[in-house]
């Protein structure tokens, strides 16, 4: 899994580089500028726009290579020259062009360029971005040009993925020597297009020594997905009472009960209300189902339906359940089962005003503002750094913690993962409800915390990304899809 790092880390991975490389800082930003200008060698016109730090640096750099090689290259210096310091001022030097500065926009906005290479700020962000940074910015939005970033889209926060004001929406971004968190996550994928990694021929393992923020899952885990013995059954592969759907929502638990079949589990009980219990199997023949009444739950879920929690290994809770006495009561049967617990939805609603954590919580699955009522902040709060929201809630509540979004982010609160598949395709009502029944039958089949919820939420997002169906597609096309991915890992 390739290993991602915060904004932090940046000065010091670029001191380990240049030592491993036995290169000085300027020529290390020599080499950075070279691998970036491969990607750009096959443009006739460039326009390069530089910034105040490195960033600005490494766009000299690539802007003298252009030229060497015959280009037509424009630099738009937007911080003045003159005023450059240490390897940026270096690379300024070393451009033999004319510099344009921002008086000479109006200009610029007439020539003929095929490609902007965006090298106004990258890790060096330190505040919102004004005029006259955002003001180009905009602009460089609205052309139908190619946008190239260096190492980062300016604007992007490089640790969290927050657009700080306004930010590149680049075609391509070019990542050096490492990868960002924020370049995966939230605003990230929206404003980077495609991410390429420039390693700069150093080895990962030259940076052993600097803590890492957390590693970008591979679709390649699916092939953990284990193959079964022939001479197996059912039983083998577990039991998961699937409850919630309080009346009027059954839609919701009997996409998980689904779910978790789909994804491998020996079979499911669905607990829900007397309304639509008996309805369940007329929906989904191969789903069992139990009506969980209020007036009868003296003695709770292990009481009243004992055989059925006997069997079970894991309790996945809160699809459709609603708030209600009849919710609360169930959420509180859920508990006292002891049963390894997901909690989805409405289950995380009623965690957060519970007065204890389960003890056997095991998987959380909330979206961001089931996350910023778990942690008692606003849902922007959580957004402007995923990283640390999803880390916070798995310290919180002892549990894997799965923060869907753009780049889902899981973290056991020792370790976090990024997932950088899936696409608006899964902004789909009942999506949700998929993913946790596959956590939960991931889970019931034997693998652990951690594994059950990468493979379910990298599996569930390769499904929606890749599905013809598009924005058309909804959680019923989704669960029927989902053999599409096991195709990838034959
Ligand atoms: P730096 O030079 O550290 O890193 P860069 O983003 O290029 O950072 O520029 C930072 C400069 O911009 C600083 O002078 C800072 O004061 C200023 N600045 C920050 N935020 C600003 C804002 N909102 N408005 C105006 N000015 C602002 C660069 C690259 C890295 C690369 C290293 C290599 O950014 O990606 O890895 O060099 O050493």
């Amino acid at each position: 899994m390739n290993k991602l790092y915060s904004n932090d880390k940046t000065k010091q991975i670029d001191q380990l580089a240049a030592g491993y490389l036995g290169v000085d800082s300027f020529e290390l930003m020599q080499l950075a500028g070279a691998a970036v200008y491969e990607h750009v060698k096959s443009y006739q016109h460039l326009l390069v726009i530089t910034g105040p730090g490195n960033n600005g640096g490494d766009g000299f750099v690539i802007a003298e290579l252009a030229r060497r090689q015959g280009q037509i290259v424009q630099v738009l210096a937007l911080y003045p020259v003159d005023q450059l310091t240490g390897d940026a001022q270096s690379a300024a030097l070393l451009y033999q062009g004319k510099i344009l500065s921002l008086a000479d926009l109006d200009m610029i906005k007439e020539l003929a360029f095929e490609l902007v290479i965006d090298a106004i700020f990258g890790t060096g962000l330190t505040r919102p971005v004004a005029a006259p940074y955002a003001d180009v910015i905009q602009w460089l939005n609205q052309i139908k040009q190619s946008v190239l970033s260096v190492d980062i889209p300016s604007g992007l926060n490089g640790s969290t993925g927050q657009i700080e004001g306004v930010a590149v929406e680049a075609e391509k971004t070019v990542a050096i020597l490492a990868r960002n968190t924020g370049l995966f996550t939230n605003d990230g994928r929206d404003c980077c297009g495609e991410i390429i990694f420039e390693s700069l021929h150093v080895p990962s393992g030259s940076y052993e020594k600097i803590a890492h923020s957390g590693e970008l899952l591979n679709q390649s885990i699916l092939a953990q997905l284990s193959v079964r013995p022939h001479n197996s059954h059912k039983g083998q592969f577990g039991h998961v009472l699937t409850v919630g759907g309080q009346a009027g929502m059954l839609g919701a638990v009997l996409l998980a009960g689904r779910a978790v079949l789909k994804s491998g589990a020996g079979s499911t009980t669905v607990i829900t209300d007397t309304e639509h219990a008996d309805t369940i199997p007329l929906h989904a023949p191969e789903l069992m189902s139990l009506a969980f009444a209020e007036s009868e739950c003296v003695g709770g879920l292990a009481h009243q339906f004992s055989d059925q929690v006997k069997k079970a290994a894991v309790l996945l809770c809160g699809m459709g359940l609603g708030q209600s006495q009849w919710s609360k009561q169930l959420y509180k049967s859920c508990v006292q089962t002891n049963l390894p617990m997901v909690l989805d939805a409405d289950g995380l609603n009623l965690l957060a005003r519970a007065a204890s954590v389960p003890e056997k919580l095991t998987v959380i699955t909330p979206h961001p503002s089931e996350a910023a009522n778990l942690l008692q902040c606003s849902t922007a709060d959580v957004q402007s750094n995923r990283w640390h929201a999803v880390q916070v809630l798995a310290k919180k509540f002892n549990c894997t913690v799965v923060l869907k979004g753009s780049g889902t982010l899981i973290s056991n609160g020792k370790w976090t993962w990024c997932c950088p598949y899936g696409n608006a395709n899964l902004a789909t009502a009942g999506s949700g409800d998929v993913l946790a029944g596959m956590v939960a039958g991931l889970l019931a089949q034997g693998y652990g915390a951690d594994k059950a919820a990468q493979l379910a939420v990298v599996w569930h997002a390769i499904v929606g990304e890749s599905s013809e169906l598009g924005l058309t597609l909804t959680a019923s096309d989704l669960l029927n899809s989902l053999h599409s991915a096991l195709k990838l890992n034959p």
